[in-house]
């Protein structure tokens, strides 16, 4: 593999997508060993016809807001590869939201959906909407103007989108109502629903809870637990709510949370009524993290500050990409901390993940850590097929497994001859090696 000249290649075409380039470089580098050492990856062209997206779609989204002002934005989704099943994937609804940053998660879930053990391809869309400040109503009238194009192109065999930043439970309800109306079916099309029409137990949960288990098992490999350790969570949103949850029920003290526009310090730790109240803040669409230090005077709140600067034992960054740099892990590695798991999708940047490598910390990249939530995602598209719902246990116990089987195959792919595991590595060959090996079976298509 010519990794400079694929990229330099890619760079020409794709020029200034620097989340995707950057998730290409990242993959590329950690299975060019492997690829190396079996040439029929090569003689079937299989990095040119993985790095490209199979297809995408792009839209107008045009919307009344409630003032009787119509506004426009763009909407889109990221076919990326369905080798071993239908592509599937979150909408992110965001201000920043555009191709890049679709790309960069597109090719992330196709990894990711195949260390899950069920058969899911990679897909990502979403929009340049910004949820923040708006009324349900409107929420509800762009999901609908939205859905007004998305469903052509996906379906319970096809694709089936789900959640991401700025998607949760109320916009899977206005889009998943949408689709109903004008697909004339009630289907699992979309993961994410609510319990009383298809939706899973425990899908809410799935991503943080997941990636606790995750670093549970990454803790074990050193004789460490949750117990007693203090733990520094970025971002309050779906992932980082489960996390602060699961990682309190197994004894650990979360002290942070953050927004874009600062971070909370909580030396008490953040559980039980503090989390009710951080729900309540987030369904009122605002800034969250700021009113939290009014109601609960021991914590401070940083303004435009990060939590990394924090001492902990455990970090996991839950809100977004390239949210932790250089100096961050550089901060983190000096206060002593021991275990990075990544909740967020890509949310350290390749000079941290370097730093954390070099010190041999342990450090897991998003698409194993946060694997939880999409494979949850399979399970509802399971139930659905079969028409029942499973209960709690049943949906959890097959998480716990599968977090667990996405640890052992990081562990066989990315120990070195010292003991170390590189967990980059072993998720990136590990999910590339299944989907490499679909393609070849399938032909060239
Ligand atoms: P939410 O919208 O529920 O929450 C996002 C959180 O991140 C919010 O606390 C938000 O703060 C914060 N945030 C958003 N943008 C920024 C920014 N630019 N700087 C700092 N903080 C920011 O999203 P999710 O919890 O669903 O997603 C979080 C991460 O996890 C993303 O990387 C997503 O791709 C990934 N992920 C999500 C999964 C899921 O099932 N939902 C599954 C796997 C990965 P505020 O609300 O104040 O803007
Ligand atoms: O990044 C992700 O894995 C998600 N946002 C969840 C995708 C899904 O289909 O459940």
């Amino acid at each position: 593999m010519n990794l400079e000249k694929i990229m330099n290649d890619l760079e020409k075409k794709h020029p200034g997508e620097n989340e995707y380039l950057q998730a290409v470089r990242e993959v590329l580098e950690s299975i060019e060993e492997v690829y190396n050492e079996n040439p029929h990856f090569e003689s079937a062209n299989i990095i040119d016809r993985l790095v490209e997206p199979d297809r995408i779609l792009t839209f107008k989204v045009c919307w009344v807001d409630d003032s009787g002002k119509v506004q426009v934005n763009l909407g889109y989704r990221v076919q990326f590869n369905n080798a071993i099943g239908p592509y599937k994937g979150g909408l992110r609804f965001h201000p920043s939201v555009n191709l890049s940053i679709l790309k960069f998660l597109g090719f992330e879930q196709i990894f990711k959906n195949s260390l899950t053990t069920l058969p899911m391809g990679g897909a990502k869309g979403g929009s340049d909407f910004d949820p923040k400040g708006k009324s349900n109503a409107e929420i509800m009238r762009f999901c609908q103007s939205f859905m007004l194009e998305l469903w052509k192109l996906i379906g319970p065999e096809t694709d089936v989108p789900a959640g991401d930043i700025g998607v949760g439970g109320r916009e899977i309800g206005f889009l998943y109502g949408m689709y109903r109306k004008l697909a004339r079916e009630n289907t699992g099309v979309l993961t994410g629903k609510g319990l009383n029409w298809g939706g899973s137990l425990i899908r809410p949960e799935a991503t943080g809870f997941g990636a606790v288990y995750f670093a549970k098992e990454m803790l074990a490999t050193k004789g460490e637990t949750f117990k007693g350790k203090t733990v520094a969570i970025s971002g309050f949103g779906n992932v980082a709510w489960g996390a602060t949850i699961k990682a309190t029920e197994l004894g650990a003290r979360v002290v942070t949370i953050s927004g874009p526009d600062g971070y909370i310090y909580d030396p008490d730790g953040i559980s039980g009524e503090k989390i009710d109240y951080l729900l309540e803040l987030r369904a009122s669409n605002q800034d969250i993290v700021k009113p939290y230090s009014y109601e609960f005077p021991n914590a401070q709140f940083h303004q435009g500050k990060r939590p990394w600067e924090v001492k902990c034992d455990i970090a996991l960054p839950c809100a977004t990409q390239n949210e932790l740099g250089k100096e961050d892990a550089l901060n983190l590695i000096k206060n002593g901390v021991i275990c990075v798991a990544e909740g967020a999708n890509m949310p350290s940047t390749p000079e941290a993940i370097e730093q954390f490598l070099e010190h041999k910390i342990l450090f897991a990249p998003g698409k194993a850590v946060n694997a939880g939530g999409v494979a949850t995602s399979g399970l509802e598209m399971a139930q659905n097929a079969m028409k029942l719902s499973w209960p709690i246990k049943e949906v959890d116990e097959r998480l716990h497994e599968i977090m667990c089987s996405i640890h052992s195959a990081c562990v066989k792919y990315g120990k070195d001859k010292e003991g170390y595991v590189n967990y980059v590595k072993g998720a990136n060959v590990a999910g590339f090696l299944k989907v490499a090996n679909a393609m070849l079976d399938q032909g060239v298509i």
